[in-house]
């Protein structure tokens, strides 16, 4: 016996990713639905490479009575107006947008670092899925942090445009094409040109000058992995269509040497460590597609602090840092809590 699950939001990059992991990872389904904004109902979708088609049914009059878990990738507004009312009826709402991720009753999870704190779901009936680049920096802080203990980290973002949906994409692939051919790139979604560019601004301004994205990566760490950690992040977009990228530098408590953190993080789990010290033995964005892992390269001791290191991190940012990170929420869920069969 399996499970009723539905995808809000089953037309945009995040929603057809969710149902594509769905089918790869044979979650334990008995039924899936495909629901979207009214623009898109009757659309047809594919339920990952099952063979099955789905069809988009309307969000607006979806009865949510029934259904066991409802993994949302509709953003903000429609995740206000929909979410409460798909818990109120039962169904357990696994949300990819920000709304919920500060809300005390509301657990923020990465399953390799705080399963735990699933246990606190069913204060409201749902659980918080974390911004991209914070999912893929605490799992590769995690093991660092239990092995010695962190006390600051310095990260800088070089993210890919599907961080800002299927418009972003189209706007980098149709800059490139128009630079290629003398027409002139304009720019819609984002403030800049992103083709062959980078713009050192994600997300709304804050009053202290930084951006809600560099902030997001400070409050859900805070809130996943420990509140005494510190972190400042400058978070980039870069003209990379899919997979998103940081440097990292890490302040520790206690001593780790690069050799101690490699063996670590080599048997740490959701990450893959490709260090090889030589031309290519690093992985870049390109390479992380359509993978799970939080690919980890570039290991090395930082002398200019005490017990520091600097490392290079590298996930695909519709899996790991929405996608794949639900469906694991979802297992996890499924093993603690919503046990079937
Ligand atoms: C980006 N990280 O790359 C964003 C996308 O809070 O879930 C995800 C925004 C969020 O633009």
């Amino acid at each position: 016996m399996g499970y009723k699950v539905v995808v809000v939001g089953a037309t945009g990059n995040v929603g057809r990713e969710m149902l594509t992991i769905l089918a790869e990872r044979e979650f334990p389904i008995d039924e899936v639905a495909a629901v979207a904004s009214p623009r898109s109902h009757g659309t047809d979708v594919d339920f990952g490479d099952t063979g099955k088609t789905l069809k988009c049914k309307n969000i607006e009059n979806f009865d949510f009575t029934g259904w066991d878990i409802a993994l949302f990738a509709a953003g903000s507004g429609p995740t206000a107006e929909h979410a409460p009312r798909a818990a109120a009826a039962g169904c357990v709402v696994i949300d990819n947008s920000s709304l919920y991720r500060m809300d005390p009753d509301v657990p923020l999870i990465v399953p390799e670092v705080n399963p735990d704190a699933i246990d606190g779901y069913k204060k409201k009936n749902i659980i918080a899925n974390p911004n991209c680049s914070t999912a893929q920096m605490v799992v590769a802080l995690k093991p660092l942090h239990d092995a010695a203990k962190i006390k600051r980290v310095v990260v800088a973002t070089y993210q890919s445009v599907s961080g800002a949906g299927k418009a972003g994409m189209d706007e980098l692939f149709e800059q490139s094409r128009n630079i290629f051919v003398g027409d002139p790139a304009e720019a819609k979604k984002f403030t800049k040109q992103i083709a062959f560019n980078v713009i050192p601004h994600i997300d709304v301004f804050l009053d202290d000058g930084s951006t809600k994205e560099e902030w997001k990566m400070v409050a859900e760490t805070k809130k996943i992995l420990d509140p005494r950690i510190k972190v400042t992040a400058t978070c980039v977009r870069v003209p990379v269509f899919v997979g998103h990228s940081e440097a990292l530098n890490i302040e520790f408590e206690n001593e780790i040497s690069a050799k101690e953190a490699q063996d670590i993080l080599r048997e740490a789990p959701g990450i893959m460590l490709v260090d090889k010290r030589e031309d290519g033995g690093y992985v870049t964005p390109v390479e992380c597609v359509g993978d799970y892992a939080t690919f980890v390269s570039r290991v090395r001791e930082d002398s200019t602090v005490d017990n520091g290191l600097s490392l290079w991190c590298v996930s695909d940012n519709l899996r790991k840092g929405a996608a794949l990170n639900a469906v694991q929420i979802a297992e996890l869920l499924g093993r603690r809590h919503l046990k079937k069969g």
